[in-house]
């Protein structure tokens, strides 16, 4: 395993998981993990910045359905930190369809489906610079110091 990083990553909660009543339940879980929430906000997806997101989607039969399905409701927008917070992140996740998603996972707790998956992750850290440029602002990111930081990361994790 490399050295500890510490990393933003990009998740939205998506218009299925705010049908479902699951907003709470999905931030809770990052946030008892130990990630930090660097920004929070609520917002409408449209087609423009769906096109970018989903660009390399943009030939596969389900593009029109899915880009239908995120504009469906608003979606919440969350940037996450903290070390190796990319991995950590996709593993709350779990796979893309949530019947093959394991139990302890939010797709595999909560979903049954493939496009109602409730909750994108961004995939690497590449990924997660640019997505976190797509949808945040700079001044809508907050950093700040949490208390329990020397708690949720052992000595060796904080300096490697
Ligand atoms: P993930 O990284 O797990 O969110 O999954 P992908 O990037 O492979 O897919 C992005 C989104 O496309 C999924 F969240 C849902 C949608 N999708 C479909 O609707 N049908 C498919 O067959 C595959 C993906």
């Amino acid at each position: 395993m490399t050295g500890p990083q510490m990393e933003r990553t990009l998740i939205i909660i998506k218009p299925d998981a705010v049908q479902r009543n699951l907003l709470g339940e999905i931030v809770h879980r990052f946030e008892r993990k130990g990630l930090k929430i660097e920004g929070l906000k609520m917002t409408r997806l449209d087609d423009q910045i769906l096109d970018e997101h989903y660009a390399h989607h943009k030939d596969k039969t389900f593009f029109e359905s899915l880009k239908k399905s995120m504009k469906s409701s608003p979606v919440i927008v969350a940037v996450l930190s903290g070390i190796n917070a990319v991995q950590a992140c996709r593993v709350i996740v779990g796979p893309t369809y949530g019947v093959e998603a394991g139990a302890g996972s939010i797709r595999g707790d909560f979903s049954m489906s493939i496009q109602a998956n409730l909750v994108h992750a961004s995939d690497s850290k590449k990924t997660a610079d640019e997505e976190i440029k797509r949808f945040f602002k700079s001044e809508e990111l907050f950093e700040y110091i949490r208390i329990d930081f020397e708690h949720v990361y052992g000595e060796e994790d904080r300096s490697p």
